[in-house]
């Protein structure tokens, strides 16, 4: 029996001295090798915290842009450290989990979007960040879910196409009036909740506000008190006289909710209202990374060019 239990000490203790070293390690790795971590909201509770920058796709792309470090490890999907690899083509950018893709940017590639393209000249292609870089160098201009609105008045009165997600393009054509094809693309992590489920929470907690993200079917968006983009939501929470909210997106933001208002309580419309892919980097997954200097992002010199035109649209647009 004295046995047993030393043995049980020794692995939790040796466990427990592991993920310390994690942590010690990653600090020493990035100094040694001027490297820096981001991480986007949906990632790990661990994962954010340990990261020198956490947020949405656009924040962490203008830091990727801006900052001077030599790597960038990026805890978040695919598409996201593609978007910073095209927005810093001189810095190294790796993503820990090279499976950790989105399965809604996979559901428009660019063989599809080119024969769209050749059936529909005069129509302008407007991409949400969330497809491939090769997918983003066949289009006009990008969006993101915290700009797609300022963005998209700049085309209004012209035909066009929303790629992928159908939620978000159904609420900005249904807002402003659009001549607007839509993608058939969804995110399976936020389409899966019916308005009835929204409903039985909100009848549940009426003294809560309902927040949504746009990537939620159109019927919920509209009965929505708030709609935004992750960052959106959490700057509404911040300023909100309300102290109680139901979340419609992606767990992982909550995790920076409750660090910004300790005094606020927030309802997961759902427990499984996580994206699988945004959870596969654990800490040891960063180490590695980090570690072995993998896996790097590398696209090809014309996707960097076209998708990077794409991309340079948005900020043109929004810097006006
Ligand atoms: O652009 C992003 O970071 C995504 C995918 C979600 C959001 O609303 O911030
Ligand atoms: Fe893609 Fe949805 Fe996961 Fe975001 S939450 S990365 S849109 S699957």
């Amino acid at each position: 029996m004295q046995i047993h239990i030393e043995v049980v000490i020794i692995i939790l203790h040796s466990y427990g001295g592991n993920k310390m070293n994690y942590i010690e390690e990653i600090r020493r790795l990035k100094k040694e090798k001027n490297a820096v971590i981001f991480a986007h909201y949906y990632q790990r509770p661990e994962i954010q915290d340990l990261a020198d920058y956490t947020g949405d796709s656009l924040y962490l792309s203008k830091i990727a842009r801006d900052i001077d470090a030599e790597i960038i490890v990026f805890c978040g999907v695919h598409f996201m450290a593609e978007s910073a690899k095209l927005l810093a083509p001189k810095k190294r950018v790796l993503i820990p989990r090279e499976d950790a893709g989105c399965p809604m940017a996979d559901m428009a590639t660019a063989t599809q979007l080119k024969r769209y393209k050749e059936d529909h000249p005069d129509t302008k292609i407007v991409a949400y960040v969330n497809t491939t870089a090769a997918v983003k160098a066949l289009t006009d201009v990008c969006v993101t879910s915290s700009n797609a609105e300022q963005v998209i008045q700049e085309y209004i009165g012209e035909k066009l196409l929303y790629l992928p997600d159908k939620n978000l393009g159904a609420y900005l054509k249904d807002k402003y009036n659009l001549e607007m094809d839509l993608w058939d693309g969804f995110c399976y992590v936020h389409n899966r909740f019916s308005l009835d489920d929204v409903e039985n929470l909100r009848n549940a907690h009426p003294d809560a506000e309902l927040l949504v993200h746009p990537e939620m079917k159109i019927e919920i968006v509209k009965i929505a008190d708030f709609v935004g983009s992750t960052k959106g939501l959490l700057e509404y929470v911040q300023a909100a006289k309300a102290k109680k909210f139901i979340v419609g997106t992606e767990v992982g933001i909550i995790h920076q909710m409750k660090k910004a208002c300790p005094d606020k309580e927030f309802i997961e419309i759902n427990e499984d209202f996580y994206c699988r892919n945004m959870k596969k980097t654990t800490m040891e997954h960063l180490y590695n990374s980090l570690l072995n200097e993998e896996t790097e992002i590398n696209l090809p010199e014309d996707i960097m060019v076209n998708a990077k035109r794409s991309l340079d649209k948005m900020f043109e647009i929004l810097e006006r």
